[in-house]
Parts: C-alpha cells; sequence; structure tokens
C-alpha cells in the first residue's frame, strides 16, 4: 500500500451500510447523473443509488448534491455521492464513491469522521487488495461485461470472474458492475453479490420506470413499491 495512503486511512472500518430491507444488501443499484433522475427512480423503492455528476461544478453542482441527498432521505435511499467528498459530507449524504485515481486525493479520515459510508471502484487484483485495505463499506467490482457507458482499459471479469471474488472474499460487501442488463442481472444476482449498479439498462430504457421495475423484480431482497 501506498506510504501517503497509509497514513491518511481511518483507524477504525468504514460504517457498513444500513437499513432498506436487510443490512448489507444493497440490492439494485442505478447510478444516475442528477436529481431529476432520482425523482423518478426513488419513488419505485430504490434502495441504494449514486450520484455521478460530471457536468456541473461550483454552487450549481453544490445545488444539486443537497437536492439529492434530500431526495434520498424522504425515500430512505441509501445516495452515495460520486467523487465529491466535501460537497457530500457538507450535504449530510449517506456515502461516498471513490474511484481508484480519487483515493490519494480524498480525506479518508473526514468522510470517516463525518460518519459517511465509502464505496470504492476496483479492477483488478491489485487494486482489489489496496481497496480492501481502505475496510470500505462495499467493494465494486467491475467492469462485468463490455460496457459503452464508461471507456476503460479493463478486460471484462464475466461471470466466472465475479464469482471468484465472490468466493474469496467472503464477508465483503460486494458491487457488481458495467455491462449489466436484464438478460444477464439474474446470473449477476446468482454470484452472492450484494448490489447490481448499472446504468445505461435504466437511463438509457424507454421507459426506465417500467424497466427499473422489473430490474429490481428480479433481485432477491428488493420490494417494488409502485
Ligand atoms: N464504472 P453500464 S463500469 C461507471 O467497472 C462505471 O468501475 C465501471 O455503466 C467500473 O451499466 C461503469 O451502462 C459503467 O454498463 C457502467
Amino acid at each position: 500500500i501506498d506510504h501517503r495512503l497509509s497514513q491518511a486511512m481511518p483507524s477504525q472500518p468504514f460504517a457498513t451500510c444500513v437499513g432498506g430491507n436487510q443490512a448489507e444488501t444493497l440490492g439494485l443499484y442505478p447510478i444516475v447523473d442528477s436529481s431529476e433522475w432520482l425523482k423518478r427512480l426513488l419513488p419505485l423503492g430504490i434502495t441504494t443509488a449514486q450520484l455521478r455528476v460530471k457536468h456541473l461544478q461550483g454552487q450549481a453542482l453544490k445545488q444539486e448534491i443537497q437536492t439529492a441527498v434530500a431526495l434520498a432521505k424522504h425515500y430512505r435511499c441509501r445516495l452515495f455521492i460520486n467523487d465529491y467528498w466535501q460537497e457530500a459530507i457538507a450535504a449530510g449524504a449517506y456515502g461516498v464513491h471513490l474511484g481508484q485515481e480519487d483515493i490519494a486525493s480524498a480525506d479518508l479520515v473526514a468522510i470517516a469522521q463525518a460518519g459517511l459510508r465509502l464505496g470504492v471502484s476496483n479492477h483488478c487484483h491489485w487494486e482489489m487488495a489496496r481497496g480492501k485495505t481502505l475496510r470500505p463499506s462495499y467493494l465494486a467490482c467491475g467492469p462485468v461485461f463490455a460496457t459503452q457507458t464508461k471507456a476503460m482499459p479493463w478486460v471484462p471479469h464475466g461471470l466466472a470472474g465475479l464469482r471468484y471474488w465472490s468466493q474469496s472474499l467472503p464477508g465483503q460487501t460486494l458491487v457488481a458492475i458495467g455491462g449489466i442488463k436484464q438478460s444477464n442481472l439474474s446470473a449477476v444476482a446468482a454470484t452472492g453479490v450484494s448490489g447490481v449498479a448499472l446504468i445505461s439498462e435504466i437511463t438509457a430504457a424507454q421507459n426506465p420506470e417500467q424497466a427499473t421495475r422489473q430490474l429490481m423484480a428480479m433481485m432477491p431482497g428488493n420490494a417494488c413499491l409502485q
């Protein structure tokens, strides 16, 4: 582990993900880029979501994060804010999601002290080993399948790779991500992961609400409210 990182690590593990129907079952985990999307999806009973904003900065970004956090509290959804950990702390978000490239510049101690959960992206053995030392609330494993949504140098792990992570990291809360669709969701969920994160299968669907309901019905532990 990077020396600078080990100095900057909280002494306690990050808090576990609780709430919703069952502790640690994150369920269907949509990742969206606006609070408008959360307004559409959270009333359906989504218990975990991520706000991944790429198009705002300054006051508009802060406002968007505050709006999203308020919506998530209203609907009792665990909302992770991608990357913007300072704004997430200020808004009282449930958690922060960091990519490997964001870890070194984030103040993990401040995030933990503020009581926020931490999710970390991982793509290979090295990242998984480093991610695990941070004792985050969950470890994301991706990409499971090829995805057009984010350009990445990684070869997809496939179901066999995901099963491998799931079996080699018992007791860890894992989130699958990358290329997950209605057609492969059941097989992904059957690998034992706690959450299944997806973007385009919902946001590019002709009817996103209907697609979300169908996806939720395929995930054990996810009760659709409408
Ligand atoms: N992170 P879709 S894959 C944002 O592997 C992101 O870390 C990934 O989008 C990772 O569900 C990914 O449309 C994109 O494939 C997921």
